[in-house]
Order: structure tokens, then C-alpha cells, then sequence
């Protein structure tokens, strides 16, 4: 395979919305009955016999047969986080961005409603006490993902932040994600990844704490994984949104840089063979579209990765619509994991996206910035799940808890609602609940 990189091309006036609908399907993932028989017996291992297990499993899938240890634990060795300055630098700014946008988002303090005179409601965060933060190995070393799920757990006051991440064949961990561990205070690195890394962190192990939450990105093990602890009572662990393959909808017009509409599509087709990008062409001419296509073509071959792009391509489409509001019509339909809008007033156009992970906005801004260093993150809904789940946030860190307080006033304001209620619903103990304090007040009185 080695013909032209080319996305396939539909005009929207001329094909039915239900056509458009199955132009734009995500390419369907693995059965996940083979995954299960695979992963069920992992966990059940792990959750047996711990340690031993979790690095028997990691010896063997991650090819370091002497590998000794499970764990990496704070305070990390200078050694294993040597840095060139460049790297440590961008690092660091990237660390500082993303504090700055998440340490926003706490809540000042606690909401207060007085629903009626003496009745005081109330609501308050508290972070979720201890975090599993799992940095998939893979085609590409993710460092960038330590940083999104690292920052914002320390922002939240998380008290135990775990890593866990596939060693290298020689034992090792990429020194980027150690250093991100030692800025985020996490405690402890897992030496593991798969099935067997979120079952260790799920049960917990002699040398792995348990968490209360798995969060981050994997694959169709770690992802199906997740799912089986996430349902075992006997572990108490809840995870993040469901994860897949990356993707990116470019929504361009006229104004638009044909190389730079290029490199958006690109910079996500790259992540995998599974990924999958989306160009919506607002009214572009043919000349216009060639223009991308013949930009798309050149700069992926220049690409080291020009492989995993081909596959990408190869279910990636254009969707020429001939208005704006078509355009985000079919944006909103597909709900992309990224939407870059690259047209006139882009920023304007905003309050049209009602479905999406993250935006970005004009031709200035890539996607790219996002994935590392403006602020924002990037862990985002994929899969069309936009429509209902957010990226990853402060709020995926917290938990809010609630209170009531009332005085006596509040509870003869409020007693008799109670205690018609109680007694609809047969439910007496309920309903004495509120009289016996009542009768007391008027005694007292
Ligand atoms: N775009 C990916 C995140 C990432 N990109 C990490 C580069 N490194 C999330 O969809
Ligand atoms: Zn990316």
C-alpha cells in the first residue's frame, strides 16, 4: 500500500441524512466477548494473588523477564529523571498552563440555599481520596497524558495519586513521566500496564494502594478492564468516560490555509490505524479541496509515522456541506473528541457547537496546543460520547457532598409537607421522625 493518502469525498446535497449518518460511523472496535475471555482471568489472578501475579503478567507481556519489582516509589532517583533542559522546560511550562486553567475551577466555596425561612441546603466538594492515573506505553510514550491526569489531581487535594505505566523491556520508565510523578506528587509508580495494571490498582496489592478511582486513557484491555472492576462491588472503584481511538472534525471555509487544514487532519491521524479525522468543507470550490487533498498527501509522506496515517485515512472522510449551519449540523451529529474551527468569525460560531470535547478556535490554534501545553485537557469523550460526558476536568476529581441544617422554625415550616408525604408512602417511622420533635416544641412552648 502505498498509493495516494486521500480522504473519500461527499457532497452533502446529494445524499440522504441516513447516508450521512453511515458515512460517518466510527470504525467498529474489536468483539469485546474476546476481550473479556482474556482480561476476566488477569483480573481474577491480580485480585488473588497480587504481586506475584501483577509481575508475572508484566514479565511476560511487556518482555522484561527480570523485572524484580512491581512498584516505583517516591522519592524518585535523580538518575531516573535526567531531562536535556529543552525538555524539562517545556515541561515545566506545560505544568504551569494546565495548573493555572484547572487551579480555576475549584469552587470558592460552598453553595448555600435558603429554600425557605429556617430550611439551609447546602453543597460542598471533597477530592476523591485516592486516584489510579494509568499512562498508556504503546505506539508513542505519552508523557503529556501524566501531566493531564497528574496536575488535576493534585489541584483537587487527591491524597494518594498513584501512576501506572508499562516499564520499558530493560525495567525502566521513560524519565519525562517520572519527573511529571515528582511534580505531582504521585507516591508511587506501577511498574505495569494492561489488564493486570488496573486490577492492582482496583484491589490494591502488598506493594500497590488500592484506589477509589482509574483514570486514563489504554487500550481495548485496559479500557475493557476498567469496565470489570468499575462492576465489582468488591472493589469500589469508579473510572472516567469510556476511551477510544483519537479523532478531530475540522470545520473549514474559504478562509481557511489549506496546509493548515492539512496538518490538523494529520496531527490526529498519526495517533493510530483506529483513529479517525473529519473534514467538513464549507463551500469550498474544487480547486479549494484539491488544494487540501494535495496538501494532506505531501505532508504525510514526509511524516515518520506516514503508516499509521495511511490506515487512518483510509476511513476518514470529507463532507462538503454549502453553509455554516450545515456544517455544524453534522459537526454536532458526529460529537468529535476535537473541533477545530478554521473559518470566518470562528469565534462567533462558537455558541453553534453543542456536542464536542474541546474547540479550537481559528487558524492560530492547533490542535496540538491542547494536547500539551495551553491548559486545557486533553483527555476527552470520543466515540460520539461528547453527547453526553465531559473531558476530564477538576470536577473528575471531586465529589460533592451535601447538608441539610434546620432550626425550629424551618421544621414547622417544612413538617407537615414531610409528614403528608411519609404517610402516602406508608412509610410511619418517617412520618414520627418529624412529629415527635413537633409535639416537643409544642410542650415545651
Ligand atoms: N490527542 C490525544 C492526546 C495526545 N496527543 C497525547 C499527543 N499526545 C488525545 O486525543
Ligand atoms: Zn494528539
Amino acid at each position: 500500500t502505498n498509493g495516494r493518502i486521500e480522504m473519500k469525498r461527499y457532497f452533502a446535497s446529494e445524499i440522504s441524512s441516513g447516508e450521512l449518518d453511515g458515512i460517518l460511523k466510527r470504525p467498529s472496535q474489536k468483539s469485546s466477548d474476546t476481550i473479556m475471555g482474556i482480561v476476566n482471568p488477569i483480573i481474577k489472578a491480580v485480585k488473588e494473588d497480587g504481586d506475584k501475579a501483577l509481575l508475572g503478567y508484566t514479565q511476560k507481556f511487556d518482555r522484561c523477564p527480570d523485572l524484580k519489582s512491581t512498584v516505583l516509589r517516591a522519592p524518585y532517583a535523580e538518575s531516573l529523571m535526567t531531562l536535556t533542559p529543552e525538555v524539562k522546560a517545556a515541561i515545566d511550562l506545560s505544568y504551569e498552563n494546565i495548573l493555572k486553567f484547572h487551579a480555576a475551577q475549584k469552587e470558592a466555596k460552598p453553595l448555600e440555599v435558603e429554600t425557605m425561612p429556617g430550611v439551609r441546603c447546602s453543597r460542598f466538594a471533597r477530592p476523591i481520596e485516592r486516584v489510579g492515573l494509568y499512562i498508556p506505553g504503546g505506539t508513542a510514550v505519552l508523557p503529556s497524558t501524566a501531566l493531564m491526569l497528574g496536575v488535576p489531581a493534585l489541584v483537587a487535594g487527591c491524597k494518594t495519586i498513584v501512576f501506572a505505566s508499562p516499564p520499558r523491556p530493560d525495567g525502566s520508565i521513560t524519565p519525562e513521566i517520572v519527573y511529571i510523578a515528582h511534580k505531582v506528587g504521585a507516591e508511587a509508580i506501577v511498574l505495569a500496564g494492561g489488564a493486570q495494571a488496573v486490577a492492582a490498582l482496583a484491589y490494591g496489592t502488598e506493594s500497590v494502594p488500592k484506589v477509589d478511582k482509574i483514570l486514563g486513557p489504554g487500550n481495548q484491555f485496559v479500557t475493557a478492564a476498567k469496565m470489570v472492576v468499575s462492576n465489582d462491588t468488591g472493589a469500589t472503584v469508579s473510572i472516567d468516560m469510556p476511551a477510544g481511538p483519537s479523532e478531530v472534525l475540522v470545520i473549514a471555509d474559504k478562509t481557511a490555509n489549506p496546509a493548515f487544514v492539512a496538518s490538523d487532519l494529520l496531527s490526529q491521524a498519526e495517533h493510530g490505524v483506529d483513529s479517525q479525522v473529519v473534514l467538513i468543507a464549507v463551500d469550498l470550490s474544487a480547486d479549494q479541496l484539491q488544494a487540501i487533498d494535495d496538501e494532506l498527501h505531501a505532508q504525510a509522506m514526509a511524516l515518520p509515522r506516514v503508516d499509521i496515517v495511511r490506515g487512518a485515512i483510509d476511513h476518514s472522510v470529507t463532507v462538503v456541506v454549502d453553509s455554516v449551519e450545515k456544517a455544524f449540523e453534522v459537526s454536532n451529529l458526529y460529537a468529535p473528541e476535537h473541533l477545530i474551527l478554521q473559518i470566518a468569525d470562528a469565534k462567533a460560531c462558537v455558541e453553534k457547537v453543542q456536542n464536542a470535547g474541546s474547540v479550537f478556535i481559528g487558524q492560530w490554534t492547533p490542535e496540538s496546543v491542547g494536547d500539551y501545553s495551553a491548559g486545557v485537557n486533553h483527555s476527552l469523550p470520543t466515540y460520539g460520547y461528547a453527547k453526553q460526558y465531559s473531558g476530564v476536568n477538576l470536577a473528575t476529581y471531586v465529589k460533592h457532598i451535601t447538608s441539610s441544617e434546620l432550626s425550629a422554625e424551618g421544621l414547622r415550616n417544612l413538617g407537615s409537607a414531610v409528614m403528608d408525604l411519609a404517610a402516602v408512602e406508608g412509610l410511619d417511622a418517617h412520618r414520627m421522625a418529624v412529629k415527635i420533635r413537633l409535639d416537643h416544641m409544642t410542650k415545651a412552648a
